[in-house]
Parts: structure tokens; C-alpha cells; sequence
């Protein structure tokens, strides 16, 4: 995969991909991620990448020329990318899937907003997918960007050191993860649940079926909807749905 990541801020951005699996497999050459300054693509003396809104009103605009340049000479160095990317909350909710997709990708490149956003030509011209993490306002388009990057970045291959724990992935299965212990057995007085220190490999993969599908149906009951449950876990939904787990109390309830 080669990404290509456009924001005002690139030190922000390079710092958080220079570290762990990323900053690992980037050192691998396993994925080639540039971050490039939006300035460097400025042709005025003083690097201005903003402007007053037409219209009027509050804050500033993202001009559209620096980002055209930049991306056109991204495409020149690169190629034609697959994909240019703008992270926004008017754009398409992030999902695992989206990170799927876009992990079958040759070449992305990402555009960091910030301000009030950017100049609707470019999202027009230039952009081809835009694409939110979520609802809620952030200051810029960079924590997003890291965001959808980490999340797409693991999917390749090599990058994460275990195949089986990608493929694994509670996303991957449509479904949240259940609960993970290390030692010691006993901690505070806390116990770890007994057939994990079995050894009963069968007994402790139920288990675990068991509570990925007691905590989706507690708390995200809407991603059942979607998941591709085998024949074992659609049983096993109906018995816990038939006679549902004690909620979790507090000493103060
Ligand atoms: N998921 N923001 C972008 C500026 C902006 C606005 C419009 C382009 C168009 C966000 C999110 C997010 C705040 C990043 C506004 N740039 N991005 N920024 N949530 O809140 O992706």
C-alpha cells in the first residue's frame, strides 16, 4: 500500500505513525506512507493555505490551490491514485468494512481539513470518497486521518505480526471481543474465570463464542442484525436471548 497524507500539520501526523506496528512496518518497507505539507504546495511568499469565506460568516476556508497542487503532484511522483480521501464529518461513517475496502487499494491519498473546511471544488474535482469517523466536531482532519490509515494499514499483509489475529479481529467477525485475562490467577482478590486455566481448549473456545455473544447483545445489540453467525452461535444467541445473563451490579446499587 503507498498513502499519501496532505495536512498543514505534518509533524503531528509523522509522529504517530513513526510509532509501533506502523512506524515498525513503514521501517519494513511493508507500507509506504508520505506525509506531505500542504505549505510546500503554496506558490506565495507567505505559504497561505486559508481565506475569508464567500458569503461571509465566521472562520476561514481551505483554498482550493494549494490542495490541487499538492495532489496533482502526488499523482506525478506516485501515479493515479486509487483513492483521494477527505476526512469530514459530512462524509461517510468509518467502519471496518470501509477499512476493508480501502485496504484493497494500490495508492490513497488523504486530505486533512482544518477551519471550516475546504473549498467544495476540491471535493468535487479531486475527491473521491469522503469519509467521517464519527459524530462529533474535531479541530482538524488529522486525528481522522490516522485514524482510517492505522485501521487500514494493519489490514496488509505482514504488518501485524499474527494473520490469525486480523483475521480474528472482533470487526472481521461482526461482533465485540470477549474478555481477555493475564496472569496472575488472582489479583486483589479478583479471580480469572476457571476454564480459562482448564486447558480444556474446547470448553474455553465455547466460552468465549459464549461472551463475544452475551457483550454484543448487551451492549451492541444492532450489530447483530448484520453478523454472520455460524449455526453454534445462532443457538447460542436464542439461549442467552431466552434467558438472559444477570446485569452486572455496583456495591452502591
Ligand atoms: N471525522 N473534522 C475536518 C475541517 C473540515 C470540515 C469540512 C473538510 C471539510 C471529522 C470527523 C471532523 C472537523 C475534521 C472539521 N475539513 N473529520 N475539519 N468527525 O470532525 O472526520
Amino acid at each position: 500500500m503507498i498513502a499519501d497524507v496532505v495536512t498543514i500539520f505534518p509533524a503531528m501526523v509523522e509522529a504517530a505513525l513513526a510509532e509501533g506496528v506502523i512506524g515498525r512496518a513503514r521501517q519494513r518497507g511493508l507500507i509506504d506512507i508520505k506525509v506531505r505539507d500542504l505549505r510546500d504546495y503554496t506558490v506565495d511568499r507567505h505559504s497561505v493555505v486559508d481565506d475569508v469565506p464567500y458569503g461571509g460568516g465566521p472562520g476561514m476556508v481551505m483554498k482550493p490551490e494549494p490542495l490541487f497542487r499538492a495532489v496533482e503532484a502526488i499523482a506525478a511522483e506516485r501515479g493515479r491514485p486509487s483513492a483521494v480521501v477527505l476526512m469530514t464529518p459530512q462524509g461517510q461513517r468509518f467502519t471496518h468494512a470501509e477499512a476493508e475496502r480501502l485496504a484493497g487499494l494500490e495508492r490513497i491519498v488523504v486530505i486533512c481539513g482544518r477551519y471550516e473546511g475546504i473549498d467544495e471544488r476540491v471535493a468535487e474535482a479531486l475527491v473521491t470518497d469522503e469519509i467521517s469517523i464519527g459524530d462529533y466536531v474535531l479541530t482538524g482532519g488529522e486525528l481522522p486521518a490516522l485514524v482510517v490509515l492505522d485501521a487500514v494499514a494493519r489490514l496488509q499483509p505482514g504488518v501485524v505480526g499474527d494473520e490469525q489475529s486480523v483475521a480474528g479481529d472482533s470487526f472481521a467477525r461482526g461482533m465485540l471481543d470477549h474478555p481477555h485475562y493475564t496472569r496472575p490467577a488472582v489479583f486483589r482478590g479478583l479471580a480469572v474465570p476457571d476454564v480459562l486455566l482448564s486447558g480444556h481448549h474446547g470448553e474455553i473456545e465455547r466460552w468465549r463464542r459464549r461472551e463475544r455473544l452475551r457483550r454484543t447483545l448487551e451492549r451492541r445489540p444492532d450489530l447483530l442484525d448484520e453478523a454472520a453467525l455460524t449455526l453454534d452461535e445462532q443457538r447460542e444467541l436464542e439461549a442467552l436471548m431466552e434467558n438472559p445473563p444477570e446485569e452486572k451490579t455496583h456495591e452502591s446499587d
